[in-house]
């Protein structure tokens, strides 16, 4: 792995992997690591179709840098959250889709990283939890927009209120992950499914990651007419042709519960 400060990334193939790389303080993520993680998805090389975002160490993340927050004022504040809004947009409206591998800790600022991905694979030694309200402060990134979407705002309120820890298997049923594995395992099911992923057309990929959530928050009669026009622009690409001409002439694979 090529090492940059903050973060480590290694290619494999379409693939690109980044993995958070400050285990000695649980991946923490101080002002500079933000910004390495916006700096990273802003200049993904045009060769890399997927992504996979792990965590170096026994733990994914363990959310902000605490030893960062005590002497910001309210305007800093903002600006300060506005920072992560901005880099965690960059993750979800990267190009490419980003697999997260979850395991250990994925709390507060690391569960907000987490749900800015698009498939989340956690191994069954994460653990997920909102600390904020012991610690007298607040999500600040994107965890009161994109959580609630994932399992509901009461089961984040509840998180936040008591400081309830959701473990692997009820993070899964819960729908924080939608892949649950043996530890150890969630790299090497990471990198299988991004390579999946790179394999689509890549505007079928990006219809899904950038059109399919903003069509989600719409209302339905906009919604529909939002889709048509997705599905006309993606079924117009020469990609698309082929694959489908590939399928009728039996060279593509059939859908099938063992692929
Ligand atoms: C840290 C942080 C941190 C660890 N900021 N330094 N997040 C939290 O409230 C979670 C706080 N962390 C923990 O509860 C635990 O560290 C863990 C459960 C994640 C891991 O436990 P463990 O036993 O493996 O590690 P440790 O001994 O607690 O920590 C190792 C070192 O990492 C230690 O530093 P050292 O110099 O004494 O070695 C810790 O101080 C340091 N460390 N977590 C700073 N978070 C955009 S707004 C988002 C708002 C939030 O994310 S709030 C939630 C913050």
């Amino acid at each position: 792995m090529a090492a940059a400060p903050l973060l480590k990334t290694a290619t494999h193939g379409a693939v690109l992997h980044v993995a958070l790389d400050r285990p000695d303080k649980r991946n923490a993520v101080n002002d500079a690591l933000v910004q390495a993680l916006d700096a990273q998805f802003a200049n993904l090389p045009p060769a890399v179709r997927a992504v996979v975002l792990s965590g170096e160490g026994e733990h994914f993340c363990a959310g902000l840098d605490l030893s960062e927050l005590t002497e910001r004022n309210v305007f800093q504040g903002i600006l300060h959250s506005r920072m992560w809004h901005a880099a965690l947009d960059r993750i979800q409206f990267a190009p490419v889709p980003v697999v997260a591998v979850l395991h250990g800790a994925v709390v507060g600022g690391g569960l907000e990283i987490a749900a800015s991905a698009h498939v989340r694979v956690a191994e069954t030694s994460a653990f997920y939890a909102f600390p904020e309200g012991q610690r007298g402060i607040f999500v600040g990134g994107g965890g009161s927009v994109r959580v609630p979407r994932l399992i509901g705002a009461a089961r984040v309120a509840d998180m936040m209120l008591t400081g309830r820890v959701l473990d692997a298997e009820e993070g899964q049923a819960a729908g924080l992950s939608t892949y649950l594995v043996e530890p150890g395992a969630g790299l090497a099911k990471g990198l299988a499914l991004a390579e999946r992923i790179a394999a689509n057309a890549p505007m079928s990929n990006y219809a899904v990651i950038q059109a399919l959530p903003r069509i989600a928050e719409l209302a339905p009669e906009q919604g529909l007419f939002m889709e048509s026009l997705v599905a006309a622009i993606a079924q117009g690409e020469p990609a698309a042709k082929e694959r489908l001409r590939a399928f009728l002439d039996k060279r593509a694979g059939k859908v099938s519960k063992e692929s």
